[in-house]
């Protein structure tokens, strides 16, 4: 199996860029970006700095005084030319991410499609910001709520998704009224730029403020003075929950509105009456695919004890079947993951699961090593262990399964949520009653809760996040837009009276 080049990488991705609408000439500096497709370099770019955060706050809260007065719905147009311009760059898009992020064409130009979905939610949304109007309990008062836009949005995000995520949050943002910064991940430049570029057009075209969009490439530093600008009413973050601890209290020491989307860890509970061949497609997608690098990623099975032996040797069997290497080249299923220190993480991860216990019946070490000494392409492990030990309770970013059994149902409830993180989990069942007690108060205490489907790949109409560790934000759809809008609560006197609320008298 060979591998792309550095220099067809390098060639593809900034032709891609510049069909996005990237000056690719004025962006050059002297940051290496690197391709986890074969460690190479593939551009060097200018990052911009603390200073530069002041300004792009200054710039986006003019726009924001400007935008605020278009009508709703006419946000809403600015975000429908923004879907059909990503439609006709999906493709340009999706091989950025593949360049960048190591993701599989499908999955790329999923995640392309998440973009155009999301844009398609918001158009509507621009139409149904609705407020409520509640009985007031005095004669001749009106008592209501309306919704007005919030002011700048300050998005944070990962690698692994780094396209839809920002999008998520933008097309929201803008039906909403809110101009948005985004710092992406230093990993994933071009692909932010290029969306950045997408969205320009679309702007421009719209005759609206520039500055509604703004990226900032640049490094830690940058999320964090973006993080702690005063201007910046709500800063949503993306990435580990170590990263969430510093960036929450930061937000609300100075009263802004934080979202935070952070680790997972997510499980499976597998019932004796589930049907596995449907069981083991979904926890092959969901633990395997994106090599383990979604935060949906399944990282835990809990498996009755009826159907964990042949489930676990199945499981194995589809990992040894996996197609491993290049994610642009047709069939393959596992792409690189991001870096050296992802691979060692999961080595680590792999070596404490066996010393607590574990047993290793898939996976285990590198692939095209010796094509690609600075990429790291995994094997997509399992680890069958029999008790919930330190290591399964912690999220590693990588594609390792943990295998657990269970006895009953009870107590696979139990396992399911006796991790810090919240944010997925799903139930493979033919039995309704244990389908429902999951769904219930009782059952699983994460954000999303599926039956008979995995963790992951979850459609942008529902809230997206979850609880715990994983941070409590949730984006995308449902009413995930309130937290891009401020709520003013209004009472209207019609009655030429001023009778008091609860029955105060206040006769001078
Ligand atoms: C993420 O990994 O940060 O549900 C987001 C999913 C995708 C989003 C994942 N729709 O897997």
């Amino acid at each position: 199996m060979s591998l792309p080049s550095s220099a067809e990488l390098s060639a593809l991705a900034l032709e891609t860029a510049r069909r996005c609408g990237v000056d690719v000439d004025a962006i050059a500096g002297d940051v290496t970006t690197r391709s986890p497709i074969n460690g190479g370099q593939v551009a060097s770019l200018a990052w911009q700095g603390i200073a530069d955060v002041d300004i792009a706050v200054e710039r986006a809260e003019a726009a924001f005084r400007e935008w605020r007065r278009v009508p709703a719905p006419a946000r809403g147009a600015l975000v429908k030319r923004f879907g059909e311009l990503l439609v006709e760059h999906q493709d340009d898009l999706a091989t950025l991410v593949s360049v960048e992020a190591g993701k599989i064409t499908s999955e790329a130009r999923g995640e392309i499609q998440e973009m155009v979905d999301i844009c398609e939610f918001a158009v509507g949304l621009s139409r149904q910001l609705y407020g409520r109007t509640m009985p007031s309990e005095r004669p001749g008062h009106r008592l209501m709520e309306t919704w007005h836009p919030l002011g700048v949005v300050g998005v944070i995000s990962a690698f692994n998704f780094p396209a839809a995520v920002w999008s998520w949050n933008t097309a929201v943002a803008l039906v909403c009224g809110d101009p948005v910064i985004w710092k992406p991940s230093e990993l994933t430049p071009l692909t932010s730029l290029a969306c950045h570029a997408v969205l320009a057009q679309a702007i421009a075209e719209a005759g609206a403020p520039a500055a509604l969009s703004q990226v900032l490439l640049g490094g830690p530093e940058v999320g964090e003075a973006l993080v702690g600008h005063p201007g910046v009413a709500l800063l949503s973050a993306t990435g580990s929950t170590r990263m969430g601890r510093t960036v929450g209290p930061r937000v609300a020491e100075r009263f802004g509105r934080s979202l935070l989307e952070l680790g997972g860890n997510n499980a499976a509970v597998v019932t004796g009456s589930a049907d596995l061949d449907l069981a083991v497609r979904g926890i092959v997608f969901s633990a395997a695919g994106t090599a383990g690098q979604r935060c949906t990623t399944m990282r835990r099975v809990i498996a009755h004890t009826s159907i964990v032996d042949e489930l676990t040797d199945r499981l194995a069997s589809a990992y040894d079947r996996l197609p491993i290497g290049d994610p642009m080249a047709a069939g393959t299923l596992v792409g690189p993951l991001i870096n050296g220190r992802a691979y060692d993480a999961l080595d680590a991860a792999i070596s404490l699961a066996t010393g607590e216990g574990g047993t290793l019946v898939a996976g285990g070490g590198r692939a095209l090593e010796d094509v690609a000494p600075d990429a790291y392409y995994a094997r997509p492990s399992i680890v069958r262990i029999e008790k919930q030990t330190e290591v399964v309770t912690r999220e590693t970013f990588a594609p390792l399964l943990y295998v657990l059994p269970y006895d009953d149902f009870a107590s696979a409830i139990d396992l399911n949520n006796a991790v810090p993180q919240g944010l997925s989990s799903s139930v493979f069942t033919s039995d309704n009653a244990e389908a429902e007690l999951f769904l219930s108060a009782e059952g699983s205490d994460c954000g999303i809760v599926n039956v008979n489907i995995g963790t992951s790949g979850a459609e942008i109409g529902g809230a997206f996040g979850g609880e715990k560790e994983t941070g409590g934000g949730r984006e995308s759809g449902s009413d995930a837009w309130r937290a891009y809008m401020r709520r003013a609560t209004n009472t209207i006197n019609y009655s030429g009276e001023l009778p008091l609320a609860q029955g105060v008298d206040f006769t001078v």
